[in-house]
């Protein structure tokens, strides 16, 4: 049996201070995350995802608008872009509206307009026929809603085809939380 002599104590103590060094070096170089550019720092950010990345932001105009009604309250969903390759597609969904927001995939079917859905007396659309959505803050998948400055997202096999991106928050949609997606 080999003894730990005082010099490799002193190298393990100092290999210690050196990765507590270089992980604070790292914090300073790669700077503040970019939510921080943003008007509301966000609780937190989507991690790095797999597949095609789509990244969608969600606003209300909150104070501004007040009094005007859903529809003149500003309420938007914006994806990064309109179409992905089939395959696996990630969601990254950021609210950085006032009030909680959340992300459902819908098909599409051909003929349909973009937000001509149904929506009922709760002020929702039907959420039959679902891909999967992102409503849980800080989270990935199903949640209770993403509140205001936090991040949700899910990662979803899309087949080919038109997709309809939605809040379905009682009243959003109708205000105008949607967009398209197009996958080849
Ligand atoms: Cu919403």
């Amino acid at each position: 049996m080999t003894t730990r002599g005082p010099s490799t104590v002193l190298i393990a103590a100092l290999a210690a201070v050196l990765m507590t060094a270089a992980s604070l070096l790292a914090v300073a170089l790669l700077g503040p995350p970019p939510g921080a550019v943003m008007e509301r720092a966000p609780a937190c950010a989507a991690p790095s995802l797999p597949g095609t990345t789509v990244r969608v932001t969600e606003t209300d105009m909150g104070a501004g608008m007040r009094g005007r009604g859903m529809r003149g309250r500003g309420m938007r969903l914006a994806a990064d872009r309109t179409s992905v390759p089939r395959g696996q597609v990630s969601f990254a969904v950021t609210n950085l509206g006032s009030v909680p927001h959340e992300l459902l995939v819908l098909p599409l079917p051909e003929g349909q307009a973009l937000g001509a859905r149904a929506v009922g007396a709760d002020g929702t659309a039907s959420e039959a026929g679902s891909l999967g959505e992102a409503s849980a803050s800080c989270g990935a998948g199903k949640g209770e809603g993403i509140a205001p400055g936090a991040a949700s997202w899910v990662t979803l096999d899309l087949p080919a085809g038109h997709y309809e991106l939605l809040c379905n928050v009682p009243g959003h949609y109708l205000a105008g939380m949607y967009a398209e997606l197009t996958v080849t």
